[in-house]
């Protein structure tokens, strides 16, 4: 059997997920190929050397163009902020490695058709973008009902990402909040998972949107330390101007003629993160809320009239996406396993089962995004996705 190189790039939260996925990965499931944690590229040589040394990898490094170059590296994994995203992926796809990119796909629509571009061009490399979601058992099961026609023609997509970790305003500055890093805010971060959802669920692109972006705190403390998404600042820290949005809502056009509803914020006091789609068509509806991750509800119109309602499916049987490789019934998931799961299925693309979202998806995401940006504008005027291919 082959055995699949790997280099990480990136030490911070999406580092340490994607490490956690590499090392599950081929300990649950049967994979076509061997993986070996090669290198973790950081940019500080002590905290590389640390968390590479803890999480697996047998080298650390802190110069990604070396390791691009090297014949014995079969696969970038790009863990970083967006700004560096079409950098390192153009290098690595010029190197013939094959990439997984973090989501977004870059911070901006002419980074995003670079990319895909340059992906397109070597179709034997597999370009792969991290829209982690999508491999939750509860919506890989959607997914299948969807296309089984078990909900009809889909009229309606209600879909809300919704975090709190920013709704204390003295929450300190992260690169999150500054545009040059992140492209954007809430909208880029998770608004843009709900898009990649929705798309992805219904089969069908997004055509059109009617925005309204806001940012509720516009300057923010310096960060001395850093616990989880955000960290602590002391009270009489220098204080940051925040570039990003806070918070976006969006009313949306598909190509099938389905309408869409979307909201995400980072400052919605009490939801942690509350990845939540509803999916109504004319025979029934599915509806997923990520914290409660192993369920899906399933409402079927034709069931008899004094017994209709939504169903709660937990998503533990063996027959269940992904879940004949993890435990008994009953027992669930996490969130680690959405990335254990991307990795099984880029796995499985390199040696020949496809799977997505490839660069091409991930770059209409990006105009949907690049749209929702330009309506918020415009006082929400209405603005079409440009570029839509089918
Ligand atoms: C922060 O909002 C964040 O870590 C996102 O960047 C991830 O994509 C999401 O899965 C969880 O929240």
């Amino acid at each position: 059997m082959k055995t699949l190189r790997i280099a990480l790039i990136g030490t911070g939260f999406m580092g340490r997920a994607h490490s956690h996925a590499w090392q599950t990965a081929p300990r649950f499931f049967d994979l076509p190929h061997n993986v070996e944690m090669a290198v973790m590229v950081g940019r500080d040589p002590q905290r590389t050397a640390a968390e590479a040394a803890r999480l697996g990898w047998a080298e650390a490094s802190t110069d990604w163009r070396e390791i691009i170059q090297r014949d014995d590296i079969d696969v970038i994994d790009i863990c970083t902020p967006g700004d560096t995203h079409a950098e390192i992926a153009l290098a690595a796809l010029a190197a013939g490695k094959h990439v997984l990119c973090e989501k977004p796909l870059a911070n901006t629509v002419e980074d995003a058709e670079r990319i895909a571009a340059a992906a397109a061009a070597v179709p034997d490399q597999v370009a792969l973008c991290g829209f982690s979601y999508r491999r939750t058992p509860a919506l890989a099961l959607a997914r299948r009902l969807i296309e089984e026609g078990r909900i009809g023609r889909v009229r309606h997509v209600r879909a809300q990402y919704l975090q709190d970790w920013l709704s204390d305003e003295d929450a300190p500055f992260t690169w999150r909040l500054d545009r040059e890093l992140a492209g954007s805010g809430a909208l880029g971060d998770i608004g843009a998972h709900s898009i990649d959802t929705a798309q992805w669920l219904t089969g069908s692109q997004i055509v059109g949107v009617s925005a309204a972006l806001r940012t509720f705190v516009e300057t923010r403390p310096e960060r001395d330390g850093v616990v989880g998404l955000g960290g602590t600042a002391a009270l009489d820290a220098p204080r940051r101007r925040v570039t990003v949005d806070d918070a976006g809502a969006f009313t949306a056009r598909f190509a099938d003629d389905a309408m869409g509803v979307f909201e995400f914020s980072r400052v919605a006091t009490g939801r942690r993160n509350a990845n939540r789609i509803e999916i109504n068509g004319d025979r029934g509806a599915v509806a997923f809320d990520f914290e409660r991750m192993n369920e899906l509800e399933y409402y079927d119109a034709s069931d008899e009239g004094h017994r209709q309602g939504f169903q709660r499916v937990q998503t533990t049987e063996a027959e269940h996406p992904y879940m004949k490789a993890w435990w008994p019934v009953g027992h669930g998931l996490g969130y680690e396993h959405t990335f254990t799961h991307e990795i099984v299925d880029f796995v499985g693309a390199i040696a020949g089962a496809p799977t997505g979202p490839d660069f091409s998806e991930a770059l209409h995401v990006q105009r949907v995004l690049d749209a929702v940006e330009e309506s918020a504008r415009s006082d929400s005027r209405f603005s079409a996705v440009k570029g839509i291919t089918s």
